[in-house]
């Protein structure tokens, strides 16, 4: 029976992941851990406890005491507010990161830690990034995913650990808030077109960037560590791809639903040259090949779904 732990569990992905395992495993199998107070989305459906991601004896005794086996690390911090503070998106996310890898050989445990696009810099080839190519991270966030996802893989090499993992796009849902990236404009855009027929956007028109529906996102995590061990032909985080679309052609798909809609452009953002860095779109067939992975969101279905849920939220 497998007893999870779910770390980073009330931030944009860890809520929606936490809901999805306790459907899969049974409530009580899956433990919910964060620094901050339980989200509501999660009151009621598990067990919840505060946990410091880089306190590695509080995490070693929980793991003990539950009798945990498979653990998501999912507590970071992203781009935009790495950039605020590049010493603690270092110490946060490396620290983290290593301790359950320590934990994870010691208790033979199984890992799920998530990568980013943020890996890939301005020397990518930008448009339908590869799996394997030019890795120059510009930003603290971007440096801590490719160190850790070496980290990873000397790990699995090293030390036999089932560690796997995937480069999220920006991820858009309704329920949770996203948590300070570069990307966030796209799941923004939804809440200022419901409320003020209108949005200010911190990136310019054209700039594209690779983007997924939350729901495709955990059906790719929970679909990833359910895979046989010997399907994956890497221990470097695997590209995972959806969508592509620019500010422009998102809040064209808007206003289809709500014409009077309008969108302007902020000028100077420094999330700006962070987007410029970053793919446009990526290629991800080593997912599709390995372990069967395929996106059932697209920008218009994406869209329908936002609009129809964040209505009912917002009690609009
Ligand atoms: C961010 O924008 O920092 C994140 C990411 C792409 O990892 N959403």
């Amino acid at each position: 029976m497998q007893k999870i732990l779910v770390i980073g569990a009330c931030g944009q992905i860890g809520g929606e992941l936490t809901l999805s395992l306790r459907k899969i495993y049974g409530g009580e199998n899956v433990i919910a851990a964060d620094i901050k107070d339980e989200h509501p989305m999660l009151k009621g459906t598990g067990p919840y406890t505060t946990l410091d991601a880089t306190d590695a004896e509080a995490t070693k005794a929980l793991v003990e005491k539950e009798g945990v086996t498979d653990i998501y690390l999912l507590a970071a911090l992203l781009s935009a507010t790495g950039e605020k503070n590049p010493k603690l998106a270092w110490d946060l996310n490396m620290s983290s990161l290593r301790q359950i890898l320590d934990l994870g050989v010691e208790k033979k445990l199984k890992i799920f830690w998530p990568s980013s696009i943020a890996v890939f810099g301005a020397t990518t080839p930008r448009d339908n990034t590869p799996q394997k190519t030019i890795v120059e991270p510009t930003t603290m966030y971007g440096v801590t995913k490719y160190a850790g996802e070496l980290l990873c893989q000397y790990y699995a090499n090293r030390y036999g650990l089932d560690i796997r993992s995937v480069r999220y796009p920006g991820l858009i849902s309704w329920k949770g808030e996203p948590g300070g990236g570069t990307t966030d404009y796209a799941v923004d855009i939804f809440y200022g077109a419901l409320k003020d027929k209108k949005y200010s956007c911190f990136l310019s028109e054209d700039t594209y960037l690779p983007m997924m529906y939350m729901d495709d996102a955990i059906r790719a995590t929970t679909s990833l560590m359910q895979v046989p061990i010997e399907n994956m032909k890497t221990h470097m985080s695997y590209n995972l791809s959806a969508i592509s679309f620019s500010p422009k052609e998102i809040s064209e798909e808007i206003k289809k639903h709500i014409p009077e809609f309008t969108i302007e452009y902020t000028e100077n953002d420094p999330r700006q040259a962070i987007a410029n860095g970053w793919p446009k779109s990526i290629d991800d067939s080593a997912a599709r090949a390995d372990w069967g992975w395929k996106h059932e969101f697209d920008l218009s279905k994406m869209t329908e779904v936002m609009l129809e849920n964040l209505k009912i939220k917002l009690e609009l």
